[in-house]
């Protein structure tokens, strides 16, 4: 690649992603929970996780513009000022100190800046808090399994998605589920996140939380999350894992601790009493799409 062609395609990736940028302001995200079509920006964080990753997101972002600029201006400068015809008699420079030890320090200094907060960040999500409620989450061929523990009431369900025919106004096409998992609005949920033993890996995640695990056969992944806000918030596996991969999105409602208590009382009648569900069942014929 000739510094021509490295020009124009440093210049070429600065101008979409401050195309993104701008976009990304004007937008303002009118939903949340889901994405809107035409969406070009995250989704509405509501965990203080979602919002630090997009605060990282953001730094790194002005930060590699500032470096496209930078070299691109570099660039323009040498092809203008130190072509054959403006500068016939080229200097024969080959060492300069000072600049040597720059863009060697420079760079590490930039690296580090954008190492604290990553560390933070990471450190934030690791650690998991006691939670107020644990979640056992089972990914299965095709659908999710929710498992709710004994001082919640015991019970577990699965969820699938809505076939298009069930659509009801207010539902998303494709995100929609018959049986959300519900929890309540500014408490700790701790996920212990696995998959069917007999099945695949799927990976549960869900943007406006700001959390993706990958749910594994055979071994317990945690993650947590507190949301801030009520709502129903929707997510997709996200591990390519098979014929209805895109066909198990994830919808967690978000509501009022009297509302999910109210919940409780109902979800445990309608899934306790009913056959146990083999949470490591082959749900494909459920699946009856
Ligand atoms: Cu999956």
């Amino acid at each position: 690649m000739n510094l021509r062609t490295m020009g124009q395609k440093f210049a070429s990736s600065a101008g979409a992603a401050a195309l993104t940028l701008v976009a990304g302001a004007a937008m303002a995200q009118e939903g949340y929970g889901h994405a809107e079509p035409g969406q070009m920006d995250f989704q509405m964080p509501v965990t203080e996780v979602a919002r630090d990753i997009q605060d990282l997101h953001k730094l790194v972002l002005i930060i590699i513009v500032a470096i496209m600029l930078f070299v691109l201006a570099l660039l323009v400068a040498v092809i203008v000022k130190f072509n054959e015809k403006a500068n016939p008699t080229p200097s024969r420079t080959t060492h300069h100190t000072g600049l040597e030890v720059a863009w060697t320090v420079i760079p590490i200094l930039i690296l580090v800046v954008m190492a604290i907060p990553s560390f933070r960040l990471l450190t934030k999500q690791l650690t998991i808090p006691k939670g107020d409620i644990t979640l056992k989450i089972t990914g299965e061929q095709w659908a999710w399994n929710y498992a709710y523990p004994k001082d919640q009431g015991d019970f577990d369900f699965i969820s699938e998605i809505k076939p298009d025919k069930q659509l009801k106004p207010g539902d998303i096409r494709q995100l929609s589920v018959d049986n959300e998992a519900v929890v309540p609005v500014n408490k700790v949920i701790d996920l212990i996140v696995t998959a069917d033993p007999t099945g695949v890996i799927h990976s549960f995640t869900v943007p406006s939380f700001g959390i993706r695990v990958d749910a594994v056969p055979g071994r317990l992944n945690q993650t947590w999350f507190k949301a801030e806000r009520e709502g129903i918030y929707y997510g997709q596996c996200s591990k390519i894992c098979g014929k209805d991969h895109a066909f198990m999105p994830i919808a967690i409602r978000v509501v009022s601790e009297e509302a999910y208590q109210a919940w409780l009382v109902d979800a445990k009648k309608k899934f306790a009493s009913a056959a146990p569900v083999n949470e490591f069942a082959d749900n494909n014929s459920a699946a009856a799409r």
